[in-house]
């Protein structure tokens, strides 16, 4: 789900400025005086407020009052469809608006009225467990809620930290597997140390009737969700949801904190962001702060709260380490950092030579000299060929369907770019590509590598490649990408 329109505008619509009323008008909130046995003591309840609630990937501002209150949520289940990725759809169930759901902001001793409403035109009924519950079923039993109805029930956080919460209505798995969990943060008393930028990152993995990237409404897929074998796995409800215009940002000396949740529902994530080291991470949303970690494991159903300093400008890939889960179902967001270069921290490229460890002989690149293809094939066995060839070098990055990447890698598909200049496609393959391009108005800036294909596998893969999901063309031969690498 793109979390910068719709439900940005939404949630900041719901945002309630805090009403201050004297203590003595709760009288629920007078459990609270037991929460002293702590050795931080949150104190007693004082007045109440409004909660202010978030879509991803913002979070609420920090808690600036030094004292616990009544705090009031509403928030609203709402069922809809919307892409998971470009050109597919999927009905979602969801808590506020996104997946994830709004973000709830809390203080040690608060004690939180929840008022859970179900929208009049869902089809199910929806509950709510929350972590940060003490109390059977995490507020589940309390807060089971039909269409059209609203449920209150009321808890006392008491446990600092950052914890999930999530739909349990049967089936659970289900429900989550549709996108129904968020984060809820429970302050400590004095609250986080402050840095420059809070984001909120959830993983989820979803199951659908077709595979990766096959267009239009897909339903959810119980067998696959059995076999724990998810065709999406993504970061805030969509593949790309964080990348692009949509990127977190940052600039340069900059402290960046994420709350970084996984709703699973099955697989653990290892959140890694490339070219970044967690200066410090709470793992599992605990109090305990480790430091200097690369990668943290996120349980299903769990949280991590990391923090780092970024010091160098650059775009950083944030992952679930389980690459392919990355490259190939989504679980791909982007960190954009502004600012001055430091070259003592990070040089760039300083140099590219030549490497000769066998002496100055003449190179033999690998692909040459096997034993000769036939120069003429059929146009049914370049395809198929092709085919092969695609999934061997170029599938990793252009996708399974030649989708691409938005941001990271052009489509081949119906891609304006490839179609239009047959000589310059041989030239991408053969020599590779990098620097501005524009494809089917999307700008790209990247580096493609050069591929040590044969002239046969050249031929083959963009005959493949411009005749499949939509491009229609010629057939490449291999005199052409012999002129071709003649020309340069
Ligand atoms: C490691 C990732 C990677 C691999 C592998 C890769 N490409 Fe690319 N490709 C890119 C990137 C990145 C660009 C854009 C480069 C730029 O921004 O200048 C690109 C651009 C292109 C383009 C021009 C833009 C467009 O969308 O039409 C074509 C054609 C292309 N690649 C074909 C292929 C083919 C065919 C293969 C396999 C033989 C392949 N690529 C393998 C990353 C890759
Ligand atoms: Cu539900």
């Amino acid at each position: 789900m793109n979390p910068s329109k719709r439900n940005r505008r939404l949630s900041l619509a719901i945002l309630g400025l805090g009403v201050l009323l004297p203590a003595a008008c709760s009288t629920e909130s007078a459990p609270t005086a037991n929460a002293s046995a702590r050795s931080t003591d949150p104190g007693p309840v004082v007045g109440e407020e409004r909660a202010i609630l978030t879509a991803p990937p913002m979070v609420p501002p920090p808690i600036t009052r030094d004292h616990a209150t009544k705090l009031i949520v509403d928030l609203e289940v709402r069922e809809f469809v919307s892409e998971i990725a470009d050109g597919v759809d999927y009905t979602f169930w969801t808590f506020g608006g996104s997946v994830p759901g709004s973000f709830i902001r809390t203080r040690v001793g608060d004690v939180v009225e929840f008022n859970l409403h179900n929208a009049p035109d869902s089809k199910m009924p929806h509950n709510i467990d929350l972590h940060a519950v003490t109390g059977p079923g995490g507020g589940a039993a309390s807060s089971f809620t039909a269409p059209g109805h609203t449920s209150q029930f009321s808890f006392q956080v008491l446990n600092p930290g950052l914890y999930v919460y999530h739909c349990a209505t049967a089936p659970v798995g289900m429900h989550i597997a549709n996108g129904m969990y968020g984060l809820i943060l429970v302050e400590p008393v004095g609250g986080l140390p402050p840095v420059d930028k809070e984001y909120y990152v959830m993983q989820g993995d979803f199951y659908t009737e077709g595979p990766y990237g096959e267009e239009g409404l897909q339903p959810f897929s119980m067998e696959k969700a059995l076999t724990e074998i998810p065709d999406y796995v993504v970061f805030n409800g969509k593949v790309g949801a964080l990348v692009g215009d949509d990127a977190l940002s940052a600039d340069v000396g900059e402290t960046v904190r994420l709350f970084v949740g996984n709703g699973g529902p099955n697989l653990l994530s290892s959140f890694h962001v490339i070219g970044e080291i967690f200066d410090r991470v709470h793992q599992e949303g605990g109090s305990t702060a480790n430091e200097n970690v690369q990668t943290t494991l996120v349980p299903a159903g769990g949280a991590t709260i990391a923090e780092f300093k970024v010091e160098v400008p650059g775009t950083f890939i944030m992952v679930d380490h389980s690459i392919f889960r990355a490259f190939n179902k989504g679980a791909l967001g982007m960190l954009t950092v502004g600012g001055a270069e430091d070259t003592l921290v990070y040089s760039g490229k300083q140099d590219d030579r030549i490497y000769q460890p066998e002496g100055g002989a003449v190179q033999v690149m690998p692909g040459k000299g096997v034993a000769a293809a036939p120069a003429t094939r059929t146009l049914e066995e370049r395809l198929a060929l092709g085919e092969r060839a695609y999934q061997a070098n170029c599938m990793a990055c252009h996708q399974t369907n030649g989708q691409g990447i938005p941001s990271a890698f052009p489509p081949l598909a119906k891609s304006d770019y490839l179609m239009a200049d047959k000589a310059r496609s041989i030239q991408t393959v053969i020599k590779g590509l990098s620097g501005p391009i524009e494809v089917n108005g999307k700008a790209f800036d990247s580096v493609m590598p050069m591929l040590n294909l044969s002239d046969d596998d050249v031929a083959n893969v963009l005959t493949y490649v411009r005749n499949s999901w939509g491009n229609q063309g010629d057939m490449v031969t291999v005199n052409e990408v012999q002129a071709a690498r003649a020309a340069h």
